[in-house]
């Protein structure tokens, strides 16, 4: 099953309105990933195309676990936008990816199973309409012709209209690559709602915040049919939540096609998927996105509320480091005295979104539930292809 990923603007997005100001957008979004290198080739690096960004909109990558990262941008027939390409794997003494069939990997613990690698980037400002993943071999080059199949999605937010809410939406495409194979995948969606503005390193931890209890599902089973775009909303009517986080497990389909290669499967829409149609774990896929600023840029580097001595302390103890966003104030991918002295800027000063910091994920309101039911149910309806 080779299968590339696309996130597909809504008609309704208006995409200009995507800027750095406290309301009325998209801070930032983040995206983690885990992949097995289920390619029959020993890896050694890796690329990850993210369409419709420039590269002062990324803010950040990870893994460092490769002797080389080259940040460029593209435009070709695919598209354009900004390609990170990894060479020279390196760690835990392995110098390469075996092909490895993948088990679930929850996650974000996939950074210590040989044969897998855990992925990671951030956005500030554009949200990637579209992002594809490749292996490469020993020489850099792509192995397969294929992207490696890897969910993506992204967000847009949709400014409060005709007495409405402002409202983010999310909607993922799975893309057919080879029409001949089986690819429409299940899955497994959960989601929380927090009154602060998160980090891409919360996304990498198993720290708690990551949504993946019975409590937050969000979707319990559902099944991508190839070429389906999946949608979802969230109204933000109550000012209260500033960021979002999805939790997106994938699993491959093994029931039957028809003729016309259209899934044929027993699944009623309820439950869990029938005998025989569940097959293997693929990739879990942990996303955010915030409507503003995280508390790091304001010097709370360790998102206490206050902006004093201990975040200090973290920023000498990372001073040099790169690719790590602990005490990285100003998002440029380095930790060194620009960050300290937006600490020194905001020592002692009270901010208000810092003091909803501590607070933990918001409960889920009933109405919210209930809208995205409905707007799913139009989407898939609308849009099938
Ligand atoms: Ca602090
Ligand atoms: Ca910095």
């Amino acid at each position: 099953m080779k299968m590339a990923w696309r996130f597909t603007p809504l008609a309704l997005a208006v995409t200009g309105a995507l800027g750095l100001s406290a309301h009325g957008s998209i801070y930032g979004t983040m995206s983690n990933f885990d992949i097995y290198n289920e390619t029959e080739t020993e890896a050694h690096g890796a690329e990850i195309e993210l369409e419709g960004i420039d590269s002062f909109d990324l803010s950040r990558t990870f893994p460092a676990h490769f002797d080389n990262k080259s940040v460029d941008l593209y435009n070709d027939a695919s598209g354009s936008g900004v390609r990170i390409k990894y060479t020279g794997y390196n760690f835990g003494g392995r110098t390469s990816l075996a092909p490895t069939v993948g088990t679930s990997t929850n996650g974000h613990t996939c950074v210590n199973t040989p044969g897998c690698e855990h992925f990671g980037f951030s956005t500030i400002g554009a949200s990637p309409t579209g992002a594809k993943f490749y292996w490469l071999d020993v020489n850099g080059m792509r192995i397969g012709g294929a992207p490696q199949q890897i969910p993506f999605s992204g967000y847009n937010y949709i400014p409060a209209a005709g007495g409405g809410a402002p409202r983010l939406e999310v909607e993922i495409e799975p893309v057919e690559v080879h029409p001949q194979r089986a690819d429409s995948v299940w899955l497994k969606l959960f989601k929380t709602k927090f009154e602060r503005a998160v980090d891409l390193d919360e996304l990498m931890s198993n720290n708690g915040i990551v949504p993946e209890d019975a409590a937050e599902t969000e979707t319990e089973w559902e099944l991508l049919e190839e070429g389906r775009p999946k949608q979802f909303k969230d109204d933000l009517d109550d000012g209260s939540v500033k960021a979002i986080i999805r939790r997106f497990e994938y699993y491959t389909y093994t029931g039957p096609y028809d003729e016309e290669h259209e899934v044929n499967s027993a699944w009623t829409g309820e439950g869990d998927p029938p005998a025989g149609e569940l097959g293997q774990f693929i990739s879990a896929n942990m996303e955010a996105a915030n409507l503003e600023a995280p508390a790091r840029t304001h010097g709370d580097f360790n998102n206490d509320g206050q902006v004093d001595a201990a975040d200090f302390t973290l920023y000498r103890d990372n001073h040099g480091r790169e690719d790590d966003d602990i005490a990285d104030a100003d998002e440029d991918g380095m930790i060194d005295e620009a960050d300290v002295e937006v600490w020194r800027t905001y020592y002692g000063v009270p901010f208000a979104h810092n003091a909803l910091a501590a607070s933990s994920a918001v409960p889920e309101p009933t109405s919210v539930m209930l809208a995205i039911s409905a707007g799913l149910a139009l989407v898939v309806a609308v849009r099938k292809r």
